[in-house]
């Protein structure tokens, strides 16, 4: 399916909408806001993970992949969601948590339980000579990437009590006492066991999930980390200095295993859009990834433009960001991309990422504008935007003021590491509240109610300031929301966007990120001044007198000469 002139809407399910007053967001919650999500003009929503599971890691963790989790509904729920979204003409897109299951899965179950067929579903691996951990890989959610596999519990000292408040069923028959230092890979936590590509069995069962959701009528499918899929099967350490990242990710094997995913799955259903979520990966992957003679994937989401604001790439440091590495990223991305015929995913939030409004534009002074700049940034872009929950109405990050108000296992393991390495409290607590997941997670802001219309419980993250963003006001008179709709329509009603070429231009200002966009002898030059002082930018001669296609200033004219004024954080798109 085409999907050069689509936009996506990403809906956390578990913050979206509470139907039961449980706290907690649920489909039946979203199936009352189908009306919302249709009026956005979206062509299709990603859910993130509401599959059975222990929820340690809220939702990519899974423990049945066929199966909804019953907090958030029955499969009579999604169908009726499907239903409704479809009579709107709205998609659906799912998550596919394909790297890694949950340790409360059957197949690790089965492991546990001493079946070789399931153990090698996994990776099961010996330690060293003298107990050493079979490499040096660490876990993205900190600590090493092993956790013992059974024999070792009880030498740990873990009771099956524990183990079960930790995701784990400790299997009645018994660790499998042959191998008792046998421990498995996590990259994630350590209910997150990854799973082994390698194995044929894993493929075909993973084809066979995404084949299950096909038919029942879904046709977006986004893949998590999935280019972590083609681990060397050897599993190398990495050599003393370096970064143990580019050990597993971006393998070899990825190609052929996604390649041999969609010929057996998705690449058979002629409407499916995809998704791959690619950590830590590079242009060329990304072509790989994307471009359609690969027979691979739609289009690749990457993140490097959003760790622009990472000390020396750390992302539990604090620091301005990078304007000129943001630019530089964005129009390598775009440039780079478009050389190799691959597609990017662009957005600027998602589930793990802290508000873009917090991060690259001034939520204080200049929160409207800014928000509707960063939008038209990206929507103008070659490339299929996605809108993350609340960033239509211009949500920022909650303001916490304690540790204990975060949820995300991320955001606490990281706050004890940070103490733990020396860090003051106070200094600690400003990182986690200005990085943690949970700053996208709190609840959307329907309305100025103490719990912002989402529960009539108590939400599972408090919201802090709904009472001046929520979506009652924007509708009743915002800037954002209606700006958000209608960049949405102009890429379907201007071909230009979403199938021409794409140029950065001037990429040298201090302030202004500007690019060109060519089709069928139109040209559209978008400017953005991320910024919250006036600038003046150098426009061809071409565009002077030229249409103002978007510009989130009202009054924003046609440029009468080649020196073009910009207003505080303001966009301007002049189409010829
Ligand atoms: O995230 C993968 C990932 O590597 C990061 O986005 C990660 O969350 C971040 O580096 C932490 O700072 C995906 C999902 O989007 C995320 O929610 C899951 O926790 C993760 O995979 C594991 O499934």
């Amino acid at each position: 399916m085409s999907f050069q002139d689509k936009t996506i809407y990403q809906i956390y399910p578990r913050s979206f909408r509470d139907s039961t007053g449980s706290g907690v967001g649920d489909l039946r919650g979203i199936i009352e806001k189908v009306p919302y999500i249709a009026s956005l003009g979206v062509d299709m929503v990603w859910f993130n993970p509401f599959f059975v599971s222990p929820q340690r890691d809220n939702g990519y963790d899974i423990a049945d992949y066929r199966a909804i989790n019953p907090s958030l509904g029955t499969m009579e729920d999604f169908e009726e969601l499907v239903a409704a979204l479809g009579s709107h003409g709205v998609g659906v897109m799912l998550d596919m948590v394909l790297n890694h299951t949950s340790t409360q899965h059957e197949w690790f179950q089965r492991a546990l339980a001493g079946e070789k067929e399931y153990q090698d579903f996994y990776y099961l691996r010996p330690a060293g000579p003298g107990g050493e951990l079979p490499n040096n890989w660490v876990s993205k959610f900190g600590g090493n990437a092993w956790a013992p596999f059974t024999a070792q519990y009880a030498g740990m000292g873990i009771t099956p009590e524990g183990a079960a408040e930790n995701g784990f069923a400790l299997n009645a028959a018994g660790p499998d006492a042959g191998n008792p230092d046998l421990y498995y890979l996590h990259l994630f936590d350590v209910t997150q066991a990854d799973l082994n590509w390698h194995n044929p069995r894993v493929r075909q069962e993973m084809a066979a999930v995404v084949k299950f959701w096909l038919d029942k009528g879904v046709h977006g499918f986004r893949f998590d980390v999935i280019n972590l899929i083609g681990k060397p099967q050897d599993l190398p350490s990495a050599p003393a200095g370096t970064d143990d990242r580019a050990m597993y990710t971006d393998g070899e094997a990825v190609v052929p295993f996604l390649r041999e995913l969609a010929a057996a799955s998705f690449g058979q259903d002629p409407h499916s859009i995809t998704v791959g979520e690619m950590s830590s990966t590079s242009i060329e992957k990304c072509i790989l990834y994307s471009n359609p003679d690969s027979r691979t994937l739609s289009m690749a989401f990457n993140f490097h433009h959003l760790k622009v604001d990472y000390l020396d790439g750390k992302k539990w440091t604090r620091t301005p960001f990078d304007f000129d590495a943001l630019k530089s990223l964005l129009s390598e991305w775009g440039v780079g991309m478009q050389a190799g015929g691959g597609w990017n995913a662009l957005f600027w939030n998602n589930h793990d990422q802290p508000r873009a409004n917090n991060r690259f534009g001034d939520v204080v002074n200049f929160p409207v504008e800014s928000a509707t700049m960063l939008a038209t940034t990206i929507h103008l872009m070659r490339g299929t935007p996605y809108v993350y929950m609340g960033e239509e109405i211009g949500m920022t990050d909650p303001d916490y003021t304690s540790i204990e108000e975060y949820r995300d296992v991320e955001a606490i393991n990281a706050f004890e590491e940070l103490v733990a390495g020396g860090m003051s409290r106070e200094e600690a607590f400003a990182t986690v509240h200005a990085k943690a997941r949970d700053n996208s997670r709190t609840p959307m802001q329907w309305d100025a109610s103490a719990t912002a219309g989402f529960t009539s419980g108590t939400p599972w993250l408090r919201p802090t300031n709904q009472e001046h963003i929520n979506v009652e006001a924007e509708e009743a008179g915002g800037r954002i929301l209606p700006y958000y709709r209608k960049l949405i329509r102009l890429r379907k009603e201007l071909p230009l966007i979403g199938y021409g070429t794409f140029a950065p231009y001037a990429l040298d200002h201090p302030q202004v990120f500007a690019y060109v966009r060519e089709y069928d002898g139109q040209r559209l030059l978008v400017l953005n001044n991320f910024y919250g002082t006036p600038t003046q930018v150098e426009v061809p001669v071409e565009f002077v007198g030229g249409r103002v296609l978007i510009s989130n200033y009202d009054d924003a004219a046609s440029p009468a000469q080649q020196a073009v004024s910009l207003r505080a954080y303001q966009s301007l798109a002049i189409l010829i």
